[in-house]
C-alpha cells in the first residue's frame, strides 16, 4: 500500500513536513479554495504540486473534486457543471494526478454530532449520536415533515434529549453538523441549510441513483480517455439524513452503481470507517466483490451500538477486522501485480485518529491531528508488514 496521509493545504495545521516524518509518501490534498463546480486551472495544480514536491513527497491522490449540488439534483448548471468537471479531469492528468476521490452526499458531506467526545484514556473521537441528530433535526432545524420519518417513541426519546441541553450545547452541535467539517467544501447558516435541504424536495432514492449514474455516464469516458481512476466515497454515515436519500451506503448500492457503469475508471474509495457502521455490511465480502476498482483506501475503525450510535475508535479497535481489511488490501495487490497492471500498488490513508497528547492543547482539523493519524499509521504498517512477511512463508 502507498502510505499516505491527508494534507488541507498551506493553512494545514500539520505541515507537510510532520506528514514526511510519518513516514507516508504520499499526499493526499485538494484544491479547497476553488469554488464548487468551476474548472481547477493547470496553473493552480502545478503551483500545489510544487509546494508538496519541494517537501520531498508526491501528490498522489486528489481529494476531493466536489459535485456541484445542480449535478445531484439535475437542476441549474448541471451541465455547465459536467463540463467543468471533465476538464479538471483532464487537467489533473495532464500534470500527472491520476486518482480522484469524490463523494455524492447530498447537502452534507460527512457528518458527526460530537468532536471531542472524551474516551477513557484521556483522547477524544470523533462521535455520531442518532438522539443528538434526530433532536436537530426536529427541534433546531424543524424541518417540514420531519415528524413523519420518526416514530413516536423516538420523537420522545429526541426531545427528552433536546430538553436537557444548554443553549452551549446547541450551538456546538449546529456548528459540528451544518457549518461544515473540514473537507466538505460547504458550510451553512440554518437558512442557507433549510433552503438546501427544501430543494431536494420529493427526490427519491431511485432519482439521486440515476443522477448518479448519469453524471459518471458523462464523466467516465473522460476519465479512460486521461488514464484517471474515480474512486467514490460511500456515505458516512450510511444512511439517509434528513429526509434526503443517501446511494453509496450498502453492498446493493454499490450493485448499481457499478452495473450501472462498469467500467474500471468507476472505481470506489474503500473507506472502512463509513461503511463499518452498518452491521448489514460485509466488509470482507464488498472488499472482495469490488476489489478490481478499490482505487484509495480509507482505514479506520467505528464502534457502533445497536441503536446507531458510533464513535470512532483507535484503528485497530472497534467493528472493523482491521487485519481482515489490510490482508484483503494486499492480497488484492499481489493479484494486481500478477497481472501486471501498473495500478498495483493501492494508496492508503490512516482516515481520522484521536486528538491525543501534545495534540490535545492543538488546534487542529476534528479527527485530522498529526499524533493521531500517526499512531493509525504505524500500527496499520506494522500489521502490513507482519501479513506481508506471511505471503513469503
Ligand atoms: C472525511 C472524509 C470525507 C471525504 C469525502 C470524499 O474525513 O473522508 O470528507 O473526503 O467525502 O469526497
Amino acid at each position: 500500500m502507498k502510505e499516505s496521509f491527508r494534507w488541507y493545504g498551506p493553512k494545514d495545521a500539520v505541515p507537510l513536513s510532520a506528514i514526511r516524518q510519518a513516514g507516508a509518501t504520499t499526499v493526499v490534498s485538494a484544491l479547497h479554495y476553488i469554488e464548487n463546480g468551476a474548472e481547477w486551472p493547470v496553473n493552480d495544480i502545478k503551483k500545489h504540486q510544487e509546494i508538496i514536491r519541494k517537501s520531498g513527497l508526491e501528490w498522489g491522490v486528489v481529494e476531493s473534486v466536489p459535485i456541484h449540488e445542480d449535478i445531484k439534483q439535475r437542476t441549474g448548471n448541471f451541465e455547465l457543471y459536467i463540463e467543468n468537471y471533465k476538464k479538471t479531469i483532464a487537467n489533473l492528468a495532464a500534470c500527472g494526478i491520476y486518482t480522484i476521490c469524490y463523494n455524492f452526499m447530498p447537502v452534507l458531506d460527512w457528518t458527526r454530532t460530537h468532536l471531542y467526545k472524551p474516551m477513557p484514556d484521556g483522547s477524544t473521537a470523533l462521535a455520531y449520536e442518532i438522539d443528538a441528530m434526530r433532536a436537530f433535526d426536529l427541534f433546531v432545524v424543524k424541518r417540514k415533515n420531519a415528524n413523519s420519518d420518526y416514530t413516536s417513541d423516538q420523537i420522545e426519546t429526541a426531545k427528552r434529549y433536546f430538553e436537557q441541553m444548554n443553549e452551549k450545547e446547541i450551538a456546538e452541535l449546529t456548528e459540528s453538523v451544518i457549518a461544515g467539517l473540514p473537507g466538505a467544501e460547504e458550510g451553512y447558516t440554518m437558512e442557507q441549510f433549510n433552503k438546501r435541504i427544501a430543494a431536494y424536495g420529493a427526490l427519491t432514492k431511485e432519482d439521486l441513483q440515476k443522477h448518479l449514474i448519469q453524471f459518471l455516464a458523462a464523466i467516465i469516458p473522460t476519465a479512460e480517455n486521461n488514464g484517471v481512476r474515480m474512486c467514490i466515497h460511500p456515505d458516512d454515515p450510511p444512511h439517509s439524513l434528513f429526509g434526503i436519500p443517501r446511494v453509496v451506503s450498502t453492498a446493493a448500492d454499490l450493485k448499481v452503481l457499478f452495473s450501472g457503469v462498469p467500467s474500471r475508471n468507476n472505481g470506489l474509495t474503500f473507506c472502512t470507517g463509513s461503511f463499518g457502521v452498518r452491521a448489514d455490511n460485509n466488509l470482507e465480502q464488498m472488499f472482495m466483490d469490488h476489489s478490481d476498482r478499490i482505487h484509495f483506501l480509507h482505514f479506520r475503525s467505528t464502534q457502533r451500538d445497536e441503536r446507531g450510535n458510533f464513535y470512532e475508535a483507535n484503528h485497530l479497535e472497534g467493528d472493523v477486522d482491521m487485519y481482515a481489511m489490510v490482508k484483503a488490501a494486499l492480497t488484492e495487490e499481489k493479484r494486481r501485480k500478477a497481472e501486471g497492471r501498473s495500478d498495483w500498488e493501492i494508496p492508503m490513508r490512516p482516515d481520522h485518529g484521536h486528538q491525543m497528547l501534545d495534540d490535545l492543547n492543538k488546534v487542529t482539523n476534528p479527527g485530522y491531528s498529526a499524533i493521531g493519524r500517526l499512531r493509525g499509521l504505524a500500527e496499520i504498517r506494522g500489521l502490513a508488514l507482519a501479513i506481508q512477511r506471511s505471503f513469503s512463508t
